[in-house]
């Protein structure tokens, strides 16, 4: 059991369900009951997302498409319409505002929700999602998933758990046993490479992690580590912030061995250039500077920007300055350890904006 000194939160954290290929699924009947990928084609590029008809093949997000057709060769592409997903997002942010004010959207498909105190005076929080849940289906023929739990952590790992159409309630008393079980990869905020690490170190489930001393924990993992410590014993206190005012917008990756001559660099860029193309369209972050982050493998770290008078938002420009500030690179060539994009000085009026949107709805 975790101490409950405080007032205890109540938190829903909503995701739906295949989002993008629901949609198409929706708008597109011939489409239904059928493994669909969202983007990528069959030759070029990467795919956003999959039916869950898909995913028993093993087709997952961010996989080529040249993949996954290979594992699922009756799979279907349907082209990226983010105009539709946008509605469907503001729809589903449109019924969480009937419940609360304190809603803090992660994406465009799922958001936090506190409802400790909500504007239906109820206080069971399972049944508000299932309201919410039931008005989203009513409202946008979508489905969703709902973790519900004291904190942000437990209640977005736990919104994962019945996917698809799914409920899971991590209550306080079983909060520990089950972060004791639970898979270092499915821990919120430990990805690929640091997932990788930890298990190199023996760390596979909660139970291992609950071993580690937060210095041991620092030290191998930065301000991260202290995180990690916390959240393994079910210490969370990050409250649902609505007003997020997002300074940057990055993707970093850490690569498993060098990356030495320009070619294999070039190679590398072209899947970082559409992951970062589709964050950015995901979160709708349009700044004026973008910059690539090089670290050496000697652990220098370079960074390169490059600021235009506008937001940048076309997809073609965006590569293109991502393209020339790699090439800018190629005279000094090193080996790098980690490549990365960012996206940052977003204009004042674009955040007022966007927090506006999510304000009125
Ligand atoms: P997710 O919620 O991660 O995935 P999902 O809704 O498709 O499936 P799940 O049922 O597991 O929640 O992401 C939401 C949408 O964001 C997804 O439909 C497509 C887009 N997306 C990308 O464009 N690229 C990505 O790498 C990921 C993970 C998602
Ligand atoms: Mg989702």
């Amino acid at each position: 059991m975790v101490p409950m000194d405080k007032q205890q939160r109540k938190i829903i954290h909503i995701d739906m369900d295949a989002f993008y290929a629901s949609v198409e699924q929706r708008d597109d009947p011939s489409l239904r009951g059928l493994a669909i990928a969202v983007g990528g084609g069959e030759k070029r590029g990467v795919i956003t997302t999959a039916s869950y008809e898909a995913r028993k093949f093993g087709v997952r997000s961010a996989m080529s498409g040249y993949e996954a057709k290979r594992l699922c060769p009756q799979l279907i592409f349907v082209p990226i319409r983010f105009e539709a997903y946008k509605e469907a997002s503001q729809a589903i942010r449109s019924i969480f505002a009937r419940y609360t004010d304190l809603i803090e959207p992660l994406s465009f498909d799922e958001a936090f929700l506190d409802v400790t105190e909500n504007k239906i005076n109820q206080p069971i929080a399972t049944e508000i999602a299932k309201e919410i849940k039931q008005a989203i289906f009513d409202e946008t023929q979508l489905t969703a998933s709902a973790g519900i739990s004291y904190c942000k952590f437990l209640a977005k790992v736990a919104s994962d758990i019945n996917k698809p159409d799914g409920i899971t309630i991590i209550t306080p008393k079983k909060a520990i046993a089950f972060l004791e079980q639970l898979e270092i990869e499915k821990f919120y905020g430990i990805g690929k490479v640091t997932a990788k690490k930890m298990k190199a170190m023996g760390i596979f489930h909660g139970k291992d992690l609950k071993k580690m001393d937060r210095i041991t924990m620092v030290e191998k993992f930065g301000k991260m580590g202290s995180y990690y410590f916390d959240i393994v014993r079910g210490i969370d206190d990050r409250p649902v912030q609505s007003h997020r005012e997002r300074k940057s917008l990055a993707i970093e990756r850490t690569l498993d061995e060098d990356l030495v001559d320009f070619d294999s660099m070039k190679k590398y860029f072209e899947e970082l250039k559409v992951k970062f193309i589709a964050r950015v369209k995901k979160y709708e972050f349009y700044g004026r500077t973008i910059s690539l982050k090089l670290k050496t493998s000697d652990f220098k770290t370079l960074t390169r920007s490059h600021t235009e008078k506008n937001p940048i938002e076309n997809e073609q420009m965006i590569v293109a300055i991502a393209d020339e500030l790699l090439e800018a690179y190629k005279k000094e060539l090193k080996p790098i350890r980690l490549i990365g994009l960012t996206m940052s000085n977003r204009p004042k009026k674009d955040i007022k904006e966007s927090n506006q949107l999510f304000l009125d709805l």
